[in-house]
């Protein structure tokens, strides 16, 4: 029997709070995936908390190195690797020797470039080197405020229809040698999902799913468990796009159900 895709998975933990790995390694091993962790950080909760003196914040930089070869030692390969929240620009420089060391033929490198969300960065000196991250990436699976960041744009300037999105996904591809799953995009009210560019087939398609009155932290993790999940699976781009827009509303329709608070909820705590 063929062992089940294995992914590194470079993303903080975070303790309370739904992102990053506490979202990441659950779905993709319910996807039937083997999922290996490179811890970036370990945080008391996310950040979309209110900021406290209370946080916790332990960065595991000098951990990294050290893991991948412990990891080459035992001969450990990976069908992808998928990277997320990271605790610092210099850990980019990391994940590029990581790329050198376990990067194959056939190894799918997904970078979801986090870095900010409803037009704000969360920390503006990583932008630069996430770019050079991202461009050696097969897929990138950003929100529209990660797309501004790595386009240089102003989030003031995002895409307002279906035309003016089809050429960020067309600058995003970097002339198609990347796909691209753009996220949070919405063509009309009451649908949101993500405008793929497939540098298979060099199309643009657009992966919709009904709009839930809230919004949750950690759905763009969620969103790109499920593309990659799905992408180790076979599927092609769209597919697995479509896949993670339906998923996603599903969760956050079962999540506000539950009365957890949403994102606007919590930043009023
Ligand atoms: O969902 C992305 C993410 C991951 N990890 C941490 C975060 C966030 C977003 O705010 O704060 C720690």
């Amino acid at each position: 029997m063929k062992r089940a895709p294995r992914i590194a998975a470079i993303q903080d933990i975070s303790g309370f709070g739904r992102c990053s790995t506490t979202v990441v390694l659950p779905v993709l091993a319910a996807m039937g995936g083997e999922c290996c962790q490179l811890l970036t950080a370990c945080l008391s909760a996310h950040t979309a908390f209110p900021a406290s003196e209370k946080a916790t914040f332990l960065d595991l930089t000098g951990q990294m190195a050290g893991t991948a070869a412990h990891w080459a030692e035992l001969g450990v390969t990976f069908d992808a690797i998928y990277s997320g929240f990271l605790g610092s620009a210099g850990q980019i420089g990391l994940i590029e020797d990581f790329y050198r060391q376990f990067r194959r033929e056939g190894t799918l490198v997904l970078v979801d470039p986090v870095m900010g969300d409803h037009g704000k960065p969360y920390t503006p000196e990583l932008c630069g080197r996430m770019r050079d991250l991202a461009a050696q990436a097969d897929v990138i699976t950003p929100n529209l405020t990660e797309a501004a960041l790595l386009l240089e744009e102003d989030y003031a300037d995002l895409p307002r229809d279906e035309e003016g999105l089809r050429a960020w996904l067309e600058r995003l591809s970097l002339d198609g040698r990347r796909s691209v799953v753009l996220t949070g995009v919405s063509l009309r009210p009451g649908a949101i999902g993500a405008g793929c560019f497939d540098r298979a087939t060099g199309r643009i398609r657009f992966a919709m799913a009904r709009q839930e009155p809230a919004q949750f932290p950690g759905t763009g993790d969620l969103f790109a468990s499920v593309v990659l999940g799905a992408m180790l699976r076979g599927e092609p781009l769209e597919t697995a796009a479509q896949r993670a827009a339906e998923f996603v509303q599903r969760c956050a329709a079962h999540t506000l159900a539950l009365g957890t608070p949403s994102l606007v909820e919590i930043y009023l705590m």
